[in-house]
């Protein structure tokens, strides 16, 4: 029997932050998972270095379903972002030494290809109509039909998601501090919606248009924002209320028949149930990384088959290259699985994160390089190279603090 020899926490910042775990077996076999909380790295870093590494040291890597039972039944205090995420990058690790064990790529261990290629969609944005279009008609020109189209507000200095100028947009800004931002959701509502039709109008019926609301809207302004954009056929509106009111969707249902998409901030099972037996939302948006790891996700995925509801991982540049590869492997194997976000990286952290999977034809391919099919470029993964980087937060006019 093999044996995890050595556990390491690497946190890094290739252009951003990530936290990087890699165990080495005996038999030298290297499992890669990742740890990435955007905006609270050093914590799941602190707790994967601490409390869960030393209990990985000569354990059976072949126990992957074991050691996360070990590490989540085991624990009284469950749940959580950090605890499931560092559990998360432990199961992600094993099945990377599994693979790798075996010589095969991840999605042949899940039972094989159910589809030859997944579904992606990029992100757009644009301060206003003209500016999104530009990146709308990129992406087509790219060969992408699925793209998430975020517009700015003229009654607001910024809004989440959108630069005034320039393409390259990252969620986490480099400070000591959050960014303060000024948030009027009835602004945004008499805005966004004639933004959105504009694109429809623009790009015909032959694209898939999406939308992040970012759990902004009270119920009753999701359901106006859902109805409103009803004749834009959208493929999705994402985290129209704060994701912890699980109720506030039947609301919104009772409403719309825009099609609704959540869970990017879900960690369990546990969290997605009430939503997905009561057939509240169609996309269950929950990340490898952070609704601990590919043994738990599949479970996620299982429980949302049954009830009709479909896989739509979340994928932006926090989640890692390794996340994102677990999440394309399980993308080509899973029946329910719809679609993976792809906001794309930059340049360097291509470099720091080789990788196996690609873009093809504007789909996404897992590759067939053994397990996840990524390596790490050991230079590119300084620790003095992290820097506190934080999302903002928001208030409202009148100061007071509004929901994420
Ligand atoms: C967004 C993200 O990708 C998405 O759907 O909601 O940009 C999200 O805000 C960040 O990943 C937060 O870390
Ligand atoms: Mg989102």
């Amino acid at each position: 029997m093999d044996v995890i020899e050595k556990v390491e926490v690497l946190v890094s910042s290739p252009s951003r932050n990530y936290v990087t775990l890699r165990l080495t077996t005996r038999d030298g076999i290297v499992g890669l998972g990742d740890a990435t909380v955007n905006g609270r790295e050093l914590s799941v870093a602190a707790y994967l270095r601490d409390h869960v590494g030393p209990l990985l040291i000569g354990r059976d890597p072949g126990r992957i379903e074991d050691t996360w039972q070990y590490l989540y039944r085991g624990v009284y205090w469950r749940r959580g972002p950090i605890g499931m995420a560092a559990i998360g990058a432990v199961d992600i690790a094993l099945w990377d030494i599994l693979g790798k064990r075996t010589g095969q790529p991840l999605y042949q261990l899940f039972g094989g290809r159910v589809r030859d290629r997944l579904a992606t969609y990029r992100h757009a944005f644009g301060w206003d109509l003209p500016a999104l279009l530009d990146q709308v008609d990129a992406h087509r020109e790219a060969g992408f039909s699925n793209i998430r189209v975020q517009t700015g507000v003229p009654e607001l200095d910024v809004v989440y998601g959108v630069t005034k100028d320039g393409p390259v947009y990252e969620p986490a800004g480099r400070s000591a501090r959050p960014a303060e931002e000024t948030w009027d959701a009835e602004a945004y509502l008499r805005y966004v919606p004639g933004v959105i039709e504009g694109v429809r109008e623009q790009v015909g019926p032959g694209v898939n248009l999406l939308h992040d609301a970012h759990h902004r809207l009270t119920p009753i302004q999701a359901a106006r924002l859902g109805k409103a954009l009803e004749p834009v056929g959208l493929y999705w509106l994402e985290d129209v209320t704060p994701a912890e009111d699980q109720e506030a969707l039947r609301l919104v249902r009772q409403h719309t028949t825009t099609p609704l998409a959540i869970g990017e901030v879900f960690n369990t099972i546990w969290d997605c149930q009430y939503l997905i037996e009561n057939r509240l939302i169609d996309y269950i948006r929950a990340a490898v990384v952070h609704a601990g790891g590919i043994s738990h996700i599949r479970k996620i995925f299982a429980l949302a088959e049954v009830h009709g509801v479909q896989a739509a991982p979340h994928g932006p540049s926090d989640v890692s290259p390794i996340s994102l590869a677990a999440s394309i492997h399980l993308g080509v194997a899973t029946h329910n699985f719809a679609i993976q976000e792809y906001m794309g990286y930059p340049d360097l952290v291509h470099e720091a994160f080789p990788h196996a999977w690609r873009v093809e034809d504007g789909h996404l391919q897992p590759g067939d390089e053994p397990g996840l099919g990524v390596t790490l470029t050991e230079d590119l993964h300084r620790a003095e190279d992290y820097e506190a980087a934080y999302l903002p937060v928001a208030r409202r006019r009148d100061g007071t603090l509004t929901d994420w």
